[in-house]
């Protein structure tokens, strides 16, 4: 039983855990939906994410970030 404690544990620290730069709907990967979401932070659509969408750390959220953040994904496919 306190196995299974632990590992429940360890399960939701993965889940509840801080995402990836770049992950802006926190799903664990990073894909077109991300970049969708960038852009329209970009654009003040959706309120801005710095934490996660501010790519190059400049505290704001702008088209630099959305070519970075697609830069990203493309490394990473
Ligand atoms: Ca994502
Ligand atoms: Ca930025």
């Amino acid at each position: 039983m306190k196995n299974w404690n632990y590992n429940y544990r360890v399960d939701e620290m993965f889940w509840q855990g801080p995402a990836d730069k770049g992950d802006l709907n926190e799903n664990s990967f990073l894909a077109v939906a991300d970049l969708v979401l960038c852009w329209r932070m970009s654009l003040r659509l959706n309120e801005p994410n710095h934490a996660l969408a501010d790519m190059n750390g400049n505290e704001v959220v702008n088209i630099l970030d959305l070519i970075l953040l697609l830069r990203k994904i493309l490394d990473l496919a």
